[in-house]
């Protein structure tokens, strides 16, 4: 079993902290999963256009506000706590923290993070292996 705190992985190699977000990656490829849970922030008034052409990704807002925009169909969707979204098409989007207040994701990757990983020019995620 594994069990682990948030504040166990705060500081170490899998807090990711960029421009936009800080990920901590709570379980990632090593725990043999199959998938990887990570604790996001999304910094306040961030907008990340991203595409996870490699993985697809599930995402639950437990604090603040935001929206996504489709970037298929042009649809915004607004963010809140309770708001979940899966981008089961590698849906290509735009997320965006509203200003003044960040965004607090629980994200669900498949196939799981290594735990270091940041975006690429294309907004996606390189495969592990
Ligand atoms: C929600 C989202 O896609 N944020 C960008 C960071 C990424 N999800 C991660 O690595 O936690």
């Amino acid at each position: 079993m594994i069990v682990k705190h948030l504040e166990d992985v705060l500081g170490t190699d899998a807090d990711v902290d960029t421009e936009g977000w800080n990920s901590r990656r709570l379980i990632y490829k090593d725990a043999g999963m199959g998938y990887s849970v990570n604790d996001t922030i999304i910094k306040p008034g961030a907008e990340l256009t991203m595409e996870y052409r490699n993985h697809l990704e599930t995402v639950y807002c437990i604090e603040g506000e935001g929206e996504i925009t489709d970037l298929a169909t042009g649809q915004t969707h607004a963010i809140r706590p309770g708001t979940i979204y899966a981008l089961n098409r590698h849906d290509r989007h735009i997320l965006r923290a509203n200003r003044g207040t960040h965004m607090r994701m629980v994200c669900v990757f498949n196939p799981p993070l290594t735990g270091r990983e940041v975006h690429d020019e294309t907004g996606a995620y390189a495969l592990a292996d």
